[in-house]
Parts: structure tokens; C-alpha cells; sequence
């Protein structure tokens, strides 16, 4: 047994063995406590603990993780040409060398050991005190911290920006995210660029890494990923494991352009991401666990994920254990490319934090994220307010609105003051607006008077009611005449397929758009008004050419910002309202401000795959 764990270090080590070999005291490995952790408690287990995350010298992970690949065929046994050079070694050699290396090892080890303390805001002594030791031994990632090299230390803008790492803990504990917008968005955007500058990362070699797209970010806007059936956790059912881990792909793709797909039918060597639980030495894999306790997981950029199974993982919100979903987004996050990050609130950070009620990406990983796959950019079908009355706790009748997004067969609602989508979105149409076609709605339209509350979708030729109160479609009218019915039988005038329309409250008019045109339809008298007119002529442009001209995907009335917009592709354009008219005078009734990115008023609306999609 004791020859078993000599080899597996040795293994390990390939390079530094002969050192190992002899600064370490084995005496601490016993079978009986093989599935423990041991805790960092001596001064030769700091130093362990300091070499094996990166803090003496940065460590090329992703150089292990090819070692793995090339050696994969015969990992379980020990190498040949290792036994050959095991022989027992003269006590008095074994003293002198180890005085060699204490003293060559004793400034570096001080200097990582403060690095260390600095990065997990210990007073930085150098020694290795209780509060050090507690650090080391919380459980935590096992990818190595990359810390800043001591050249990238001494260049002042790191520097600066590295000390501002602090002001954004404070700022977004306090005020929370949205806050930070503004106030600090330049800071922000440079400290971004150092944490992913390609200096900070390691650079991968190798063919298998050769033609990725620049960033090195993966360059397929579709992954898959698969839970291997040789490294399922003893801990949890199978349908949790898979549960829990589709739940973290999708929380990665709910902020990036990224879709993750759930595959247990390819080849193996065909999937992307793969998963899997296991103790000790696993999976094939150059790195062993440690038991229970320390480190419960690492990945690999573009690679694997390993949860050491003697750790016990528990579902969100249930237990005293790891949640096995912050974990598991944590190293997604290796996965995709993000480093650690020492900063609150990050799910990145290197040491598990136990989890809130509701966790989320915040603002920084988000940020982070986007930096290397960019944000989420696509067409929507057609945006809304929904109005809706509700009793409040006093029995008052309250006017409420959501704002909705869909497209193709999703939806999300958002919500402005949080300048987010709602937690869990998006949601298939079929769940959420029952009785209207699933995909592909072409507008919507509130009619609100005083005497009329009337909610149409429209798609094609046809267009439904929706019932508000049963929050579901009519099936037919009041005269029992069925839906959907035709457009141009419902409103007189106007033909389908539309692009778009939107009800204006102050003139009792929907504005119908289809092509360059634009007809009105007045509630009251149900008439249209005239001819059809050109959009550019209803809706002049502010600045000459900025001008969708035709086929806008949606219009629509947002009481948030009390303003019509116009959505066409990627951009949209913002109708002219009475507070900018009071602004400036000269600006044109009904004129369109020049166009803008949907993505960078309304954040991170972004499709997930839908095997992630919660169908109930
Ligand atoms: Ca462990
Ligand atoms: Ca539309
Ligand atoms: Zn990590
Ligand atoms: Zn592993």
C-alpha cells in the first residue's frame, strides 16, 4: 500500500521528484486515513499546498492535462522505468540535501506564502499562522491561482488596478450591480483587460489547440457535454447529478452567446465537456484527489471536469455540504476560459463560499464572460409591456407592467429596474402563453380605454384574444365565433401578415407597420385612418440615413422609459418624447434617435439550449 502512494507521488511530480522525495515527511500518509484530506499543518505542507496552486512558481496546467492525454493508455499502473530507480537512500545524503533546499527554498516559500495572504486578505506575515492555515485548508478548486508574475506586480497600471479589485467588493456590496454602471465603467473595462489579458493566461501549445478563434475562447456557438457513466457520484441520483450540472450550463449560457447541449449518444472523443465524479486517482486523469476535504474539483480549459466524490456534494439549498451546482459553474467557468478571481460575490474565487438562497453570476462574472464570447445579439419577434391590474395587500386596485422578449419559441420577461431577465428565463411560449401559436409571433397589442381591455397576438393572416384573468388564449368570442380569425376581419382595412404594431394610448390608435408602411386604426370608431403612410414620413429620421426604412422586427410602447422604440435586427431606435422635446425644442415630432445596440440597453437576453429548458 505504502509503495502504492510513493509511486503516485512520484508520478505526479515527474521532474521534481527527486526534491520532493526528500524534503517531505511521509509519515503523515496512512491507509486508514487515505479518504481525509490531510490538512495543511506544518510548514512542508504549506509548501506543498503553495507549489501545487501556482504560488512559487505559476504552473502550466493545461501542459498536465496534455501529459494525461499522451499517458492515458497505461495511467493506472505505474511506469516501468520508475521502479527501476527506486533505491533506498543513504540517511546522511538525505540530511545534506535537505539542508541544500531548505535554504534555497525558504524566500521563495516566504515570498508565496505572503502572496498568498495578500490575495486572501490575511495580514501578510509571512508565517504561517493559524488564520494562513485556515485558509489553506478550506475546501477549494483544485486549479492552481495563477497570481500576477512579480515583473506584472511592479508595473504601475496593474498595480493600480489590481488595488481597485477592492473598491469593486465595496461598491457592489453595498449598492449592488447596477449601481457600478457608470460610475466606474473605465475602471471596470481596464481591470478587465488585465485579468484576461493573454500575459495572465497560460498560452496552450499543442495540435489540439491550434486554429481555436482568437481570445481562446471555444469558436463553436454549440457545445456538448455529457456525464460520464464511469464517473457517476456515489452521493446523488443520477437524474440529480444531471440535473444540477444542466443547471449550471445554463447559467452560463443565459450571458453568453454560447448554447450547451446534453449528449449521451456520440462517440465519447465527440463530446466537448465531459464530467464525471470519482476518488483518489481517476478517470485517467494526472491529478489525484485528495479525499474528503480541500480540493473537490478541477477542469481543464476546453477540457474535462472532475468532482472528487469523497467530498460531499449536496442540490441547491439542501444541506450542510458543497453545492455541487457552485461548484460545477465554478469550473465550467475553467472551462471556458475564466482564470480566479479574488474578488466577492465571484463565483470564481478559488475557495468554495457555502452558497446563498439565490445564486447568480454577478455583474463581474458576467462581464468577464462576455469579454471572451462576446455578448448575446439576435432579432426579436416582438417586445411588450403587459399591463395588468392587481389588488394590493390594502385591497387598492394597482397598475402593473412587465416587459416582455420573444423570439422564435422563447420568451423572457425583464426587469427594468434590475436591468436583467428574470432568473430562470427563458421559458418556451407554449408554457408560458398557453393557446397562442408556440413560435414565431409577429406582434402584440394592449388595447386599454376606459371601456375596453383587450390583449391580441397576431402571427400570418390570424390573430388571438388573450384572456388576462385565465391567463390563456380565447377560444372564441362573445358571440361564440372561434379564434384565431383574420386579421383584416378583426380590424377592417388592414391586411396580414403584419411586421409589427403597437397600441398608442394617448391617440386611441394601433399603429399597424408592415414593409416601409404604416396605417393606423383607430379603437373607437374601428376604422382605419386614411391611407397607408411611409414610415420615414410618420417617423422621420434625427440624424439624415438612421432610419430602419422597412420590415421592423418590433415596435412597442415602454412605460419604463416612457417612450416608443423600434427594434430592426441588432438595433433599435428610440421614438422622440415630450422629455426630449423639452430638451431640445428642434427635434422632430415623432422622430427616431439615432440607432443604438439592443444588447447595450437590454443585457443579456440570450437563448439556451432546449435540452436546458424547463418544459413545465
Ligand atoms: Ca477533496
Ligand atoms: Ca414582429
Ligand atoms: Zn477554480
Ligand atoms: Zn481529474
Amino acid at each position: 500500500m505504502r509503495l502504492v502512494l510513493y509511486l503516485s507521488v512520484f508520478w505526479l511530480t515527474v521532474g521534481h521528484c527527486e526534491k520532493l522525495f526528500h524534503n517531505r515527511d511521509y509519515s503523515d500518509i496512512s491507509p486508514s486515513s487515505q479518504h481525509q484530506a490531510r490538512p495543511v499543518g506544518n510548514q512542508a505542507a504549506a509548501e506543498e499546498y503553495l507549489r501545487k496552486y501556482g504560488w512559487t512558481d505559476q504552473i502550466n496546467w493545461e501542459n498536465i492535462q496534455r501529459q494525461k492525454t499522451e499517458n492515458s493508455a497505461d495511467d493506472h499502473r505505474a511506469p516501468q522505468d520508475w521502479l527501476d530507480r527506486i533505491k533506498e537512500g543513504s540517511s546522511a545524503s538525505k540530511q545534506w540535501q535537505q539542508s541544500q533546499a531548505e535554504s534555497t527554498t525558504t524566500s521563495a516559500y516566504i515570498e508565496a506564502l505572503k502572496q498568498f495572504q495578500k490575495a486572501n486578505g490575511i495580514p501578510v506575515s509571512g508565517e504561517l499562522n493559524k488564520a494562513t492555515q485556515e485558509a489553506m485548508n478550506k475546501p477549494r478548486c483544485g486549479v492552481p491561482d495563477r497570481v500576477v508574475s512579480e515583473s506584472a506586480l511592479l508595473d504601475n497600471e496593474t498595480h493600480d488596478i489590481l488595488n481597485q479589485t477592492s473598491d469593486f467588493n465595496k461598491t457592489t456590496d453595498t449598492n449592488g450591480g447596477t449601481n457600478m454602471i457608470g460610475t466606474s465603467k473605465v475602471r471596470k473595462k481596464r481591470f478587465l483587460e488585465i485579468l484576461l489579458s493573454p500575459s495572465q493566461r497560460e498560452v496552450p501549445v499543442g495540435p489540439d489547440l491550434f486554429n481555436r478563434a482568437p481570445k481562446m475562447a471555444f469558436s463553436k456557438a454549440k457545445l456538448t457535454w455529457r456525464l460520464m457513466g464511469e464517473g457517476y457520484s456515489n452521493q446523488l441520483s443520477v437524474e440529480e447529478q444531471r440535473h444540477v450540472l444542466r443547471m449550471a450550463f445554463r447559467m452560463w449560457s443565459e450571458v453568453i452567446p454560447l448554447e450547451f447541449e446534453e449528449d449521451n449518444h456520440s462517440p465519447a472523443s465527440m463530446v466537448d465537456i465531459k464530467l464525471g465524479f470519482g476518488t483518489g486517482r481517476h478517470m485517467g486523469c494526472t491529478r489525484t484527489f485528495d479525499g474528503n476535504g480541500q480540493e473537490f474539483a478541477h477542469a481543464w480549459q476546453f477540457g474535462d471536469i472532475h468532482f472528487d466524490d469523497d467530498d460531499h456534494f449536496t442540490t441547491p439549498n439542501n444541506g450542510n455540504g458543497i453545492s455541487l451546482l457552485k461548484v460545477a459553474v465554478h469550473e465550467l467557468g475553467h472551462v471556458l476560459g475564466l482564470p480566479h478571481i479574488y474578488r466577492m460575490g465571484s463565483v470564481m474565487q478559488p475557495s468554495y463560499i457555502p452558497q446563498d438562497s439565490m445564486f447568480e453570476l454577478d455583474w463581474l462574472d458576467r462581464k468577464a464572460i462576455q469579454q471572451l464570447y462576446g455578448v448575446c445579439k439576435s432579432p426579436f419577434d416582438t417586445v411588450f409591456d403587459w399591463i395588468h391590474s392587481e389588488k394590493n395587500e390594502y385591497g387598492e386596485t394597482i397598475i402593473q407592467f412587465n416587459t416582455y422578449f420573444f423570439r422564435n419559441n422563447l420568451y423572457w420577461l425583464y426587469e427594468n429596474r434590475n436591468n436583467r431577465t428574470r432568473y430562470g428565463d427563458p421559458i418556451p411560449l407554449s408554457v408560458g402563453w398557453q393557446g397562442i401559436p408556440s413560435s414565431g409571433i409577429n406582434a402584440f397589442v394592449h388595447i386599454w380605454t376606459w371601456t375596453r381591455d383587450a390583449i391580441y397576438f397576431f402571427k400570418g393572416t390570424q390573430f388571438w384574444r388573450y384572456d388576462n384573468e385565465n391567463d390563456q388564449a380565447y377560444t372564441e368570442d362573445a358571440e361564440g365565433k372561434k379564434y384565431p380569425k383574420l386579421i383584416s376581419e378583426g380590424f377592417p382595412g388592414v391586411q396580414g401578415p403584419i411586421d409589427t404594431a403597437f397600441y398608442n394610448k394617448r391617440d386611441q390608435n394601433i399603429y399597424f407597420f408592415k414593409s416601409s408602411n404604416v396605417i393606423t386604426f383607430n379603437v373607437n370608431t374601428n376604422q382605419i385612418n386614411g391611407y397607408p403612410k411611409r414610415i420615414i414620413d410618420v417617423f422621420p429620421p434625427v440624424v439624415q440615413n438612421d432610419h430602419p426604412i422597412e420590415n421592423l422586427n418590433a415596435a412597442y410602447y415602454s412605460y419604463h422609459y416612457q417612450s416608443i422604440f423600434f427594434f430592426k435586427s441588432n438595433f433599435f431606435w428610440k421614438v422622440v418624447n415630450d422629455w426630449d422635446k423639452k430638451q431640445n425644442p428642434l427635434l422632430p415630432i415623432n422622430g427616431l434617435m439615432p440607432k443604438k445596440n439592443i444588447s447595450d440597453q437590454w443585457f443579456d437576453i440570450c437563448d439556451v439550449h432546449y435540452s436546458m429548458l424547463n418544459k413545465n
